[in-house]
């Protein structure tokens, strides 16, 4: 292998390493709620009015981290060098019972895993054994064709990658399932938890890979268990690839049967602003859905034409993953305040620079809220719905 600076990546195999990395991800989360040890831990957490007396990080925590550790481990056994520019949601510090700070992280053996998971579990000793098997058993899934041209290959020094391990965790924790609505958007439930992968370039910061990971898609009635599906896009140097499963393909024709003729469909945040929701109606059908990763999913599958988010209240790991995904299907996440502070007529020529991006933090705060996504955004699948609800918002006089 050449120097760093020279080192190569295959785009192929680092979307294999990502997707093989979401599907242990997925088998870590669908356990977590599964298996009765584990989900005791979980729903003890639920329970409990205060912080679980057990250990001062609640369960679900627990498993976020272990999620992301394991992302994080098995890219940079793939990749050596490529463990700095990974970053998540989640510290993986804990500290337990006994006052020991814990730093959670994949061992070189499954016993040693194990082991370090018994601390943090205080002694929980089936749940460490259970998580240990799941976090050292290897995942070699195929790529989903269309296969990436192997000719194309990233600087590994210009890969960025942003991990949110278990988005949506609230609906994670509450483990409730619920027929998508009548748009084949689930207004709340499991479907919205997704595992996210982003890889951004650490120059431009634009998004150029996303793997997004189901674990809780549809109850498989004969396997009589969770079945997930993962979804991926690939947008670099205008070489545009993306995965549209037969699934997303039979969804999006779902969609063509339910779509209303004169209305386009926007999803939003439940935390939205009434008097804002009440205009919207007027132009659009708004479903309202749990899980930021999820809402921009389904602009990418084609469920909804637009997610607006008014609000601060997603990061960079709730997008960039997704975000990929629309733009290598013509799509994007573009600045909500930047894009309402332009004239109308110039939108499109500075569509490429109001795109969020992934490698600079907001100024003068402190913590994740570095990573927030301050401005609010929308997500679109095509201009032509962006420009026209850019048009209307300016009309109804949105101050985001
Ligand atoms: C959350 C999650 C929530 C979302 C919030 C995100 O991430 O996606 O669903 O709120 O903004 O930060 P909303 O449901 O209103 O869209 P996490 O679950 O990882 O905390
Ligand atoms: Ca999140």
């Amino acid at each position: 292998m050449g120097t760093e600076q020279e080192q190569l990546v295959k785009a192929e195999e680092l979307l294999q390493a990502l997707m093989n990395a979401s599907e242990k991800a997925a088998n870590i989360a669908r356990a977590c709620r599964g298996e009765s040890t584990l989900f005791s831990l979980l729903v003890e957490e639920k329970k409990d009015s205060e912080k679980n007396k057990r250990f001062f990080q609640d369960f679900k925590t627990l498993a976020d981290v272990l999620v992301q550790e394991c992302v994080s481990h098995d890219v940079s056994q793939r990749f050596p060098g490529i463990e700095k520019s990974i970053q998540g949601e989640e510290s993986n510090q804990f500290t337990n019972t006994l006052g020991e700070s814990i730093c959670v992280k994949v061992m070189a053996t499954e016993a040693e895993t194990e082991n370090l998971l018994a601390k943090v579990l205080d002694g929980n000793n089936n749940a460490a054994v259970l998580l240990a098997n799941l976090v050292h058993k290897d995942i070699n899934n195929s790529v989903v064709e269309p296969r990436l041209d192997s000719s194309i290959q990233l600087p590994l020094n210009d890969i960025g990658i942003w991990i949110d391990p278990i988005d949506s965790t609230s609906e994670y924790v509450n483990g409730q399932w619920e027929k998508p609505g009548v748009f084949g958007i689930a207004s709340s439930g499991l479907q919205s938890v997704c595992v996210l992968i982003g890889v951004y370039s650490l120059l431009s910061g634009a998004p150029v890979l996303g793997v997004v990971n189901q674990p809780f898609y549809a109850w498989n009635y004969s396997l009589n268990r969770w079945t997930g599906r993962c979804i991926w896009g690939f947008c670099h140097q205008k070489t545009t690839f993306n995965v549209v499963e037969k699934l997303l393909h039979n969804v999006s024709s779902e969609l063509a049967a339910n779509t209303p003729l004169d209305k386009s469909v926007m999803t939003i945040s439940g935390s939205e602003a009434l008097p804002l929701v009440s205009a919207l109606k007027d132009k659009y059908e708004v479903v309202f859905a749990a899980g930021a990763g999820y809402k921009v999913l389904s602009v990418a599958s084609g469920l909804a034409n637009l997610y607006l988010l008014t609000k601060g209240s997603t990061f960079r790991w709730d997008t960039c993953a997704p975000h990929a995904i629309l733009r290598s299907l013509g799509g994007g996440v573009i600045n909500l305040k930047q894009a309402l502070g332009l004239p109308l007529d110039s939108l499109l020529d500075n569509e490429e620079n109001l795109q969020l991006i992934y490698n600079c933090p907001e100024e003068g705060v402190r913590g994740i809220d570095r990573w927030c996504n301050v401005d609010g955004f929308i997500a679109y699948r095509d201009t032509a719905s962006l420009l026209e609800l850019i048009q209307f918002l300016k009309e109804v006089n949105l101050k985001p």
